[in-house]
């Protein structure tokens, strides 16, 4: 039995020497010290033995054992680290490779001009306001002043989705929430999409962009309102730039303007641009109506504000020369990134 123990342990110890994965390990474990393995079997036969010899034998065993499981686990560090190493080699990434290029985006036009016109107010002092893009009849038209038969009420330009909800046609809702939930000082800019029921072509689509402008307090008059945008045109076209206030009428201003500036392109001799005239037309703008004042629960004999609209679309078309609407809004990267 005893040479039947170390002809074990020679064969295993040179199979383990042959292996060269760690299934060939695994296969060698379960051949000799498995629950079926040669080993075990050997010492199955041991109650045959007699008093004296069992002890002897089981004490060869054992260490037969210890031994092929001490070359098991030292074949198997060596198999581990090979196959790590051979991973290793494998993977190897070169750094020195140039890496694939990541395509960057690129601002849109209209939001670079919106940024722009952001910063000018935000230097004045405004704050960026927002709200819902679907409104109630109530906060785009009624609480504005507008009568019930203002044609922009009318079902054929604008987005009715129930007799009393809609797509905003400005974006004046945001100024009358704001005016309800907040005592003046009041001072905001509200940038945003707005919808009419126009018909697509190169000045006109259903969906646009506004930015309107709002600020109430005590005492403030036409002058501030004629200083804050003329010190914006002139810091958004050039510092040469001058206004022209003319009288026109709004339901929720009063009075109202409509503002010229003077030509940037030819600077007010008259081009293509103005259309000859050395002026464009950019704003709309006014003394916010006491009649909107008192449906926000403010007291028009305490507090005056003024109001001014604007289209985004518009004035980026003017800032760069833009002849066709619908550009803005297909999204080619082609046209997009000349910006
Ligand atoms: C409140 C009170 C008054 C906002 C104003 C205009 C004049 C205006 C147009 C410019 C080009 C719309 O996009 S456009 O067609 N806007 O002319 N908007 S005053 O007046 C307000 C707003 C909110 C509570």
């Amino acid at each position: 039995m005893k040479d039947q123990l170390e002809k074990i342990k020679n064969l295993a110890e040179s199979a383990i020497q042959d292996a060269k994965s760690m299934q060939d390990l695994e296969q060698i474990r379960v051949k000799y010290l498995g629950k079926k393995g040669e080993l075990t079997l050997v010492l199955r036969g041991m109650k045959d033995l007699s008093n004296e010899e069992r002890p002897l034998i089981g004490k060869i065993a054992n260490e037969v054992r210890e031994e092929i499981e001490n070359s098991l686990q030292n074949a198997i560090e060596v198999v581990k680290q090979n196959e790590k190493n051979i991973r290793l080699q494998k993977e190897t990434i070169d750094v020195t490779m140039p890496g694939r290029k990541c395509k960057l985006g690129h601002k849109h036009p209209l939001t670079k001009v919106l940024d722009e016109i952001k910063d000018i107010f935000i230097g004045m002092g405004f704050k960026i306001a927002e709200g819902p893009e679907v409104e109630t009849v109530y906060h785009n038209f009624d609480a504005l002043n507008a009568p019930k038969n203002h044609p922009s009420r009318d079902m054929s330009d604008t987005f009715y989705i129930t007799e009393d909800i809609l797509l905003r046609t400005q974006t004046s809702p945001v100024q009358i929430r704001t005016m309800k939930k907040q005592t003046p000082p009041i001072k905001i800019i509200s940038p945003g999409r707005c919808f009419r029921f126009d018909e697509l072509d190169a000045t006109h689509s259903p969906m646009f962009h506004q930015v309107e402008g709002l600020v109430i307090d005590r005492g403030i008059t036409m002058a501030d309102l004629k200083g804050t945008l003329d010190l914006f045109a002139k810091q958004l076209f050039g510092s040469e730039t001058k206004t022209k206030f003319r009288p026109h009428h709004f339901p929720f201003t009063e009075p109202s303007a409509e503002v010229d500036v003077t030509c940037f392109k030819c600077e007010g001799e008259g081009c293509k641009v103005c259309k000859g005239s050395g002026w464009i037309e950019i704003l709309g703008a006014g003394m916010v109506h006491p009649n909107v004042l008192k449906e926000c629960g403010i007291d028009p004999e305490e507090y005056s504000g003024f109001a001014f609209g604007m289209g985004l679309d518009r004035v980026t078309m003017l800032k760069y020369g833009i002849e066709d609407i619908r550009l803005l809004f297909e999204n080619d990267m082609r046209f997009i990134e000349q910006f």
